[in-house]
Order: C-alpha cells, then structure tokens, then sequence
C-alpha cells in the first residue's frame, strides 16, 4: 500500500504555527517523488519586521544603556528589558552531548538507486529514484564542543532521513568496529578516554594513562584501537570520509524475507586522512578545520556525496558468516567475502542556517526506524536503543524535542503524546487514548500492510545469565587481519601513532600491558612500538589470518580532486597571467586556487589582477592540498620570497605532509631555498604554465599524496 502524505494533520492536531503548512506543501512535494530542500523549509523567517523587540513583541527604543537613575546611578529592577535580555543569555547553552559534542552538519538529499528491493521493503531504500531529504551530523567522540576537529578520534557518520514512513536514523562511525561489546561498557569506556577527572586533562585526546588503562585490560578494544591509530583516525574531511552502520541489521523485504546487513557509506572523493603532523599543527592554526572543510565545499558548490552500500548476509539464524559473529560488534565482514552492494547516494548541498536550532538541537536515535528495516541481538546496539532517546530528554530539556523543526518527521504525525515543556503543538480533541469512543476511535492503528511497523517475529529462548558467547573471546584475529593487510606506509603510520600515545602514558606498567597485547597482534607492530618506546617487546602468540586488502585506504589511482584547494605562492611581481591559466585549468574540476602573497590586496601585472587570500603571514601549508610557487617577471622578487622564513616553513611542511609541490619559472629558486628540487619525488618544476604542467599537477592531487616520498620523510623524521 502506497503511505500517502495528506497536506494537513488528519486528527485534531492543529497547527500551532504557519511553518506546518509550508511543511505539509512541501511533503506532498515528496510524496510525488520530487526533491525537497529541507535546508529552505527550515530556513522559513523566525524573526519579522524590521524594528527591534521585546520577546513580546513590544518596539524597543534602545538595547544599549539599561534604565538607571542618573547617567552615574544604580540601575533600576524596573529594567524589564535590561532583566529579560539576561536572562536570557544565562539560559543559552544547553548541555553538550556527553559523547560527539563537536560536531557540524549539513542538509541534503539521498537518491535511490532501487537496487535494494530485493531485500528491503523501506520506500526510500527500496523505490528507485526515490528522493528524500537528509540531514548529516559528522563529529569527533571525544572532545568538548570547542575542541579541535583534526583530533585523533573516531568520527560520527549520523544520517536523518525525512522519510514519507518516518524518520530513520542511521548513526554510524567512521570505523566499522566498535571499542567493546556491550553497550553496559560504553559509559566505563567513555570515562578512561575523556579527561582525566582531577585535572580535566588532555582535552580531546586519548593519549593519556586511563584510556590506556582501559584497553589494555579490556582486550576487546584491540581492534578499534587498531583502526584509531591508523589514518582513519585523522580523516582529511568529512567528505574523504567512509561511514558504517557498526553493527548488524535485518533487512525485511515486501515478501517479509529477512536478510542481514551491514551498511557502508563510501565517499565519491575516496577515503583520505591527515598526516599526524599536519593534523597537529592544524588543531592549533585552524581548530575549525573540518568544519570550515565542510561548508566551504558546499558553499562552492564542490557537493559532498556518499554511496550507500551493503553487505548482505544470510539470516539463517546462526547470525554468523565465514566464521565470523554477526552480534559482536568488534568484527568486520571483509568485502572480500561479501562485496559492498551500492543502493544509493547521498548528496548534501545546504549548509545549516543556524548553528544551535539544526545542528546543536538535532537529535538522533537508532530506534528511528521504518517497517523493512530492524535491528538484531547484538548487545551493543540493544543498550543504544535506550541511551539516545534518554540522553535527549535531558539534553533537550524534555520530551517535545521530536516537534523541533530539525527533529520533525515530513510525514503525518499523530501521536497521542501530550503536553511536557516546550509543548508547541496545540492539540485539538478530548481522546488522548485508544481506543476511545469520544473522538471518533481515531487516530486508527495501522496494520501490517496499512504502513504499521510490526517486528518479524523471532524465537527466543535460553538462560537468564551475564555472560557472552565464546566466540565474542577471540579480540586479535581481525586486529592482526588489519594491521597486515595495509600497506607499509600505513603500518608505520599505525607504529607511529601507538608510540606516540604510549610515550604520553606516564605509568611504565600500563605501556608494558599494551606491549604484550599488541604482541598478541603482530610481533612486528610491538617489537616496532616497543622500540619507540625504549622497552623491551614481549613475547606473545599472534594469530595466523586471511589478508582482506581492501582495508587499505591508500590511493593507487587517481580520484576526484573536486574540493581541493591549491596555494599559489605569489610574490609583488608574480606571473599573474600563469596564475589565471593555473586558475582556469583547475577551476573546471572544482579545485580552488587560493594566492598567498606578501602583503594583503590585490596584485597587478599588466592586464591581469590577483585578489590575495593570504598572506605569508596569515597562510599556513595545512589548508592546502599542494603548494605551487608562481614564477615572476623579476629574478630579484624571487629571491625577496625565498628569504620569507614563513614560506620556507609552508613549502617544508607540505613536502613532510607529502603534498605534491609545484614551481615555474623563477618559483624554482623559491623551491630550491627550501631544500626541495625537482628530483624528489612529486615535486613538479616547469619553465611556465602549460597543459602538460596543470596536468600532472591535477594527477598528482587526485592521488592525495605523494607516497613515493614517504620512506623518505619517515626516515628523516626519526
Ligand atoms: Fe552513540 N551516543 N552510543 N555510538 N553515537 C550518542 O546520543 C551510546 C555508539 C554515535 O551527531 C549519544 O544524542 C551508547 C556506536 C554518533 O548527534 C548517546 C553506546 C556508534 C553519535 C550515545 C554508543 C555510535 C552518538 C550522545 C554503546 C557507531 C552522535 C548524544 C551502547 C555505530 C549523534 C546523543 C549526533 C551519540 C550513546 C555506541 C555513534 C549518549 C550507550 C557503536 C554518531 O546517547
């Protein structure tokens, strides 16, 4: 049966503002298949009139000098607008969301290719080319909401979709595995990786003593930790970065056939990170760094998108696949053994309006869900299903939080929830109960085939007890299959990470317990770590296992490089005709090319002019992903340039952060004063400006680093 979407709320609910019905116009816009721009809807105006007031309404003729006696005497509590206006501002903040409170968002729409017919019976996976509008939360997990975003951490991946049957919500990670097993765990958890509890320290990080602690003696943590400490723990942006559902679903299909699934979000611009440095540094240049990414790429126009994928599982009821347990939430499902089915794309394409009404106030929960999609007895994800909505009536301030535009469904919604603070919605009727004569014995439950959302049944049975099934035992198999199956840049990348957290542990005890836990991964990876940290590596029994190369991230062949932004080091007297060409070539690909100059303004040469976006004081190589010096028309602004202590410190640090480098003409000398010539590799030097030039520029960009270099730079850095 078709969910029709009618345009106004069908049972005695009124509607408390105008806003509902442009809501209800454009769900129709929805039920017919069109695309919907939620990031509009929301944007409706909340404040009218062009004159100043009072929350009442009341014109005010000034907000800039409370009511005293006397230009010098005391104020008056007369002051009605002085006391309001404080008021308020004390009550502003909310309390942060006490994991992922740093976090940035962004409105879109998910299309579907219709290829999951077959196993699901939710519209808006099922029907293909079917729209819905989307709002995505990205976040770090562990710092405070004015923490830094280029932090080691695992990234939050959080969908909403406005469906015509609901809202669901799927709240994924950028790591497919999870810390522990049991969601009784996760508060023990969150408490060793947050700050230490006397002196609220480190902000945001997980190289201390307690996180340590923690899994080193809670050996199911191998695994994640394994994969924070690997690139996938810096990620470049949001946009290069995967998502996964973590846990295990039951995909329902119309004939009522079950399947499991495990979902995937694969980003169109590939899978990129940060090097560890360069993440460093711009935790301190630029704190906002993926956030800034985020809406910078947006606003110009470089869309971010995502395929949704999944793997899909026999439900045969042992809920294992090759051997692997589907409810242990620390198992991945290698596609190797069961590829990635690609079912849709999302594309975000608005950024929020209002930081705190969309983003701060957007609340998801893993219950969200639409009849074709269910969960399983995965233990993590059984206590997930109780924390999300429980955390959201404090964080919100109570149970009407579901009415906020961010939250509200775009579907008919009849709930028979009353009153509570914030009550916005101004119910009409006598009946808030079923089944009731009164109003008619509406509103109707609906059944099964009416849209109602009724479980598969599933048997259930056995002891009452506190305990796991052995198979949730084996913690080093899959920890062991991901550190052998990347590439060597990548293992020393993850070496390099666990000496650099280990070496900010203090206790000697608690190095040596992680040392004879990794020496249960790989004798490789703790004999390495256990060097770096001046210890001796113990001995231990690693596990033989199957490779899965598909874990590596790194690039082979070139990606999209739409989003990228090139620094052009631009001296007074640059080449700005080779600037515009540069500009021109790259421009088509959705590259930016931002000049940095010495001093700010614009810069002219003949018929062409060059707006500076930096300056050599305010650029730092972090916000590029390669570097290119402009050529000039004088030898002697060259050398002007390659004096500049802070240029030398840009184009040094790119080369460390592997970023390819770029000169012509003169922009050589500039190179060359910084140690870096042509004969190293992914280092680009040309007489001018030519195809072949902005060629490989963009090959090498779309390669996101140059890796021949990295033995190179690793060597010189130790
Ligand atoms: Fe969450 N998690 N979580 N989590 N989680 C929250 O909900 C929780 C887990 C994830 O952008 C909280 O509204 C428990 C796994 C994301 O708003 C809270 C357990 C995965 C976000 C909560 C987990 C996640 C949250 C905090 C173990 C990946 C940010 C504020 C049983 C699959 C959503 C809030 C956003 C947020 C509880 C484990 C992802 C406290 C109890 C596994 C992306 O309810």
């Amino acid at each position: 049966m078709e969910i029709r979407c009618p345009s106004l709320y069908p049972y005695g609910v009124a509607m408390p503002t105008a806003r509902h019905s442009d809501q209800a116009a454009s769900r129709s816009a929805a039920a017919n298949g069109a695309a919907e721009d939620n990031a509009a809807r929301l944007a409706a105006p909340t404040q009218e009139g062009v004159y100043l007031t009072s929350a009442q309404g009341l014109r005010l003729p000034d907000t800039d000098h409370s009511l005293k006696v006397g230009e010098r005497g005391p104020t008056l509590l007369e002051d009605f607008h002085l006391r309001e206006k404080i008021t308020h501002f004390d009550h502003e903040r909310i309390p942060e969301r006490v994991v992922h409170a740093r976090g940035a968002a962004a409105h879109g729409v998910f299309e579907s290719y219709g290829t999951a017919a077959s196993v699901t019976k939710a519209r808006f996976l099922a029907v293909k080319g079917r729209q819905t509008p989307v709002f995505t939360r990205f976040s770090a997990v562990l710092g405070s909401r004015g923490s830094a975003d280029t932090v080691r951490d695992t990234r939050g991946f959080a969908v909403k979709f406005y469906t015509s049957e609901g809202n669901v919500d799927l709240v994924g990670n950028n790591i497919p595995v999870f810390f522990i097993q049991d969601g009784i765990k996760f508060p023990d958890v969150i408490h060793a990786g947050k700050p230490r509890p006397d002196r609220e320290i480190p902000q945001a990080q997980s190289a201390h003593d307690t996180f340590w602690d923690f899994v080193s003696l809670h050996t199911e943590a191998t695994h994640h930790v394994l994969w924070n400490m690997s690139d996938r723990g810096l990620p470049r942006s949001y946009r290069t970065m995967e998502g996964f559902g973590v846990h295990t679903f039951r995909l329902v299909n119309e004939e009522g056939l079950t399947s499991l699934v495990k979902f995937h979000w694969k980003p169109v611009s590939g899978v990129h990170s940060l090097v560890w440095e360069e993440a460093q540094i711009a935790a301190g240049v630029d704190p906002d760094f993926h956030r800034r990414d985020l809406a910078d790429a947006i606003d110009a126009g470089a869309f971010p998108e995502y395929e949704l994928g999944i793997q899909v599982l026999p439900d045969d009821g042992t809920h294992t696949f090759e051997g692997i347990d589907l409810l242990d939430p620390t198992k991945l499902v290698p596609e190797e053994l069961a590829p990635v089915q690609l079912i849709g794309r999302l594309t975000l394409n608005a950024n929020p309006t209002n930081y705190f009404a969309e983003t701060e106030q957007v609340a998801f929960h893993t219950g969200n869900l639409v009849p074709g999609i269910e969960v399983t007895d995965d233990p993590l994800m059984q206590a997930r299903l109780f924390s999300y909505l429980d955390t959201q009536l404090t964080r919100l301030g109570g149970p009407n939080f579901t009415q906020l535009p961010i939250n509200r469904p775009h579907c008919p919604v009849n709930d028979l929830l009353r009153d509570g603070a914030h009550q916005s919605a101004i119910h009409t009727g006598l009946a808030a109960y079923l089944p009731n004569s009164v109003d008619e014995g509406l509103p109707l439950v609906a059944a099964e085939a009416e849209g109602g959302y009724v479980q598969r049944e599933r048997p259930v049975e056995g002891r009452v007890v506190r305990a796991n099934p052995v198979s949730f035992d084996d913690h080093f198999s899959q920890a062991a299959m991901f550190y052998r199956s990347v590439s060597p840049i990548e293992r020393a990348h993850i070496v390099e990470a666990f000496a650099f957290e280990l070496g900010k542990v203090y206790d000697k005890a608690i190095k040596e317990r992680q040392l004879r836990v990794l020496a249960n991964v790989d004798a490789d990876l703790s004999a390495r770590v256990a060097a770096a940290l001046g210890l001796p590596a113990p001995d231990g029994s690693p596990p033989d296992v199957a490779l899965a190369p598909s874990l590596s991230q790194l690039v082979t062949e070139p990606g999209p490089v739409a989003g990228r932004r090139i620094g052009v080091i631009a001296s007074l007297d640059a080449d700005l005709g080779g600037i515009d060409k540069l500009r021109k070539a790259v421009a088509s690909l959705g590259v930016q090319l931002l000049v940095v100059a010495p001093v700010g303004g614009v810069l002219h040469h003949g018929r062409h002019t060059e707006v500076v976006e930096r300056t050599n004081l305010t650029a730092r190589s972090v916000e590029f992903d390669a570097v290119v010096v402009a050529g000039d028309t004088s030898p002697r602004d060259a050398l002007q340039v390659a004096d500049a202590l802070k240029v030398t410190l840009l184009l040094q640090e790119a080369y460390r952060h592997l970023k390819p480098l770029a000169a012509w003409g003169s922009g050589a000398r500039v190179l060359a004063a910084a140690g870096i010539t042509a004969d190293h590799a992914g280092v680009l030097v040309a007489d001018a400006v030519t195809k072949t030039f902005t060629d490989r520029l963009t090959l090498a960009l779309g390669l996101h680093r140059v890796w021949d270099r990295a033995e190179e730079v690793m060597a010189n850095a130790t």
